[in-house]
């Protein structure tokens, strides 16, 4: 028998393709981005959530490092990013670095995320010493860091050949990369609002690049601002073939847009049915990526709870100093305890595992 709400919103074809396994097009993710009854759109995510991941719900102990504000790109979406001689312009020493590792050390951190802007000030060596730095604080820990925007800028300063590129930062200790800096893969808004920086096919590029080196990665997509169905749609399906390639990248994050002191404060942010339906959305069409992660700094502890049954099987970590988000007016807080996302997930009524970065269960 059918559920009701999928009968009502005319899913049913969806419907029995998504209970046999089978891939979803283009045209179904539209369908899906457009029904007005988002408890089908749920209903069908939570399928395919359930097969894969069953009842669990991943957590990370991280700390979140944003090594300088100060960039060249100026991406109208973004309250995060300074120009030299700014007073709110800064890039962390390595000894400001130490610090902030210190002022943690007692808690048993399993993944230190860095990234920033692009700032083209700093030279090559710097991102070596930043990530040999955490390794010598951190000798065990996963560190997630540079996103391909970064990691294009690295090579600048680098001159060299990326596959090389790759090969120094893990020497120095760099694990994975983090899966910021997609924005919405199209070219139309990419010459909009972040027309600076790398552009879908760059990025892409860059992805493939890093898999075929060996790291894993992640994706995100920035929502909420400009952008069609068709152009989120499309953001999917680019990330679902390069993972048919590649099979590199771990999880995809929807990002919710925050308009506070941007370039784009006439726009009203996101609402939780829109981070749902994202969420909901990327399990749909995100057929071959084991993970949906729900972050929560972005899209409130509240709504990552219920997200849990929209798709997501992640609600990411601790998070210590996130200053991305927050620049541009998120009311959440810096950091939630072990505990509170323990309990998050359970009242949510899933299991709460904790992870490593390669989503290793931890021993309690
Ligand atoms: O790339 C910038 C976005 C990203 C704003 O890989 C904004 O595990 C909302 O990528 N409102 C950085 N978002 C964060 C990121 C990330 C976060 C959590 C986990 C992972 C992971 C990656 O933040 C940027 C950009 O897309 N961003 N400005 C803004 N005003």
């Amino acid at each position: 028998m059918l559920n009701s709400y999928i009968e009502a919103a005319k899913l049913a074809d969806i419907h029995e393709k998504v209970q046999g396994g089978e891939r979803l097009s283009r045209e179904d993710g539209l369908r899906l981005y457009r029904t007005p009854c988002l408890n089908a759109v749920a209903h069908l995510a939570n399928i395919v959530r359930e097969r894969l991941q069953g009842d669990v719900a991943f957590y990370v102990r991280n700390q979140h490092i944003n090594y300088t504000n100060i960039c060249n790109k100026f991406c109208k979406f973004c309250a995060f990013y300074a120009v030299p001689g700014d007073a709110r312009a800064y890039a962390l020493t390595m000894e400001d670095v130490k610090r902030r590792l210190h002022e943690h050390i007692s808690e048993p951190i399993q993944e230190v995320h860095m990234v920033a802007g692009v700032n083209p000030r700093l030279p090559y060596s710097y991102y070596l010493d930043l990530v040999r730095t955490v390794k010598s604080v951190r000798p065990t820990v996963h560190v997630k860091a540079f996103t391909m925007i970064e990691l294009a800028q690295i090579q600048r300063v680098a001159r060299k050949p990326i596959e090389t590129v790759l090969a120094e930062l893990r020497e120095a200790g760099l694990d994975s990369i983090p899966g910021g800096g997609a924005e919405v893969l199209s070219d139309r808004v990419h010459k909009s609002l972040f027309a600076l920086k790398l552009g879908a096919a760059g990025w892409l590029d860059m992805a493939r690049s890093v898999h075929r080196s060996g790291l894993k990665s992640n994706a995100t997509m920035l929502y909420g601002h400009i952008e069609s169905v068709e152009e989120k749609t499309d953001h999917l399906v680019a990330l679902r073939e390069l993972q048919d390639e590649t099979n590199g990248f771990l999880a995809y994050i929807p990002l919710a847009f925050h308009p506070d002191n941007s370039e784009m404060t006439d726009l009203p942010g996101c609402t939780g049915v829109m981070d749902l339906r994202e969420i909901a959305l990327a399990r749909l069409m995100l057929d071959n990526f084991p993970h949906i992660k729900a972050f929560w700094i972005m899209i409130s502890p509240a709504v990552s709870q219920a997200s849990l049954w929209y798709g997501a099987d992640d609600i990411d970590g601790t998070i210590v100093r996130e200053e991305i988000t927050h620049s541009a007016g998120a009311d959440t807080p810096q950091e939630l305890t072990r505990a509170d996302l323990v309990r998050m997930i359970h009242e949510s009524g899933r299991r709460a595992v904790e992870r490593d970065t390669l989503y290793r269960e931890v021993a309690a």
